[in-house]
């Protein structure tokens, strides 16, 4: 039987998976327009992962007995300036699931709801290879100095991002 703060917590993880893949077809979707094939196939395969999570979420409510709750969702971003910014949000909001993850945990441990703290051993270890990918590409982005400008950088990146696609 799960306490009631550790249901809502779920439920808000529940939505925010949501929000998650919502805010990787907007990436892809901008990707798209700006011609960046690699960048939207990259963005794309993030989709069904991210609803994949929020699956897992729902699973684990259904399996304790709890109700889920689906919320309203916010509108992603849907503007950005470069490929870069892109980039660096996805980075950025991959951090602050880290830190909602976490959040969670937590709470399990002051509840000694050793169930729910277990289950979201995996969803540790996810965000640290999602803050790894984000970061690997931050430093590609570095490395060939591409800070949102057309030309080789820019080419170089969206192939990178292809090439990273077939591994996802
Ligand atoms: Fe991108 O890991 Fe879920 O939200």
């Amino acid at each position: 039987m799960l306490k009631a703060n550790i249901i809502e917590k779920l439920n808000a993880q529940v939505n925010a998976e949501m929000f998650s893949s919502n805010m990787y077809l907007q990436m892809s979707a901008w990707s798209e327009d700006k011609g960046l094939a690699g960048a939207a196939e990259f963005f794309k395969k993030h989709v069904p992962e991210e609803l994949a999570h929020r699956d897992k979420f729902i699973h684990y409510l259904f399996e304790c007995g709890a109700s889920v709750r689906i919320g309203a969702l916010e509108a992603p971003r849907a503007d950005y300036n470069n490929l870069v910014e892109v980039i660096e949000a996805a980075y950025a909001h991959e951090k602050k699931v880290t830190a909602m993850i976490n959040d969670i945990a937590n709470l399990a441990l002051d509840e000694r709801d050793f169930n729910t703290f277990n289950m979201l051993q995996w969803f540790i270890a996810e965000q640290r290879e999602e803050e790894v990918l984000f970061r690997g590409i931050l430093d590609q982005i570095a490395l060939v100095a591409f800070k949102g400008q057309s030309g080789e950088a820019m080419f170089h990146i969206n192939q990178y991002l292809q090439r990273l696609a077939q591994t996802l």
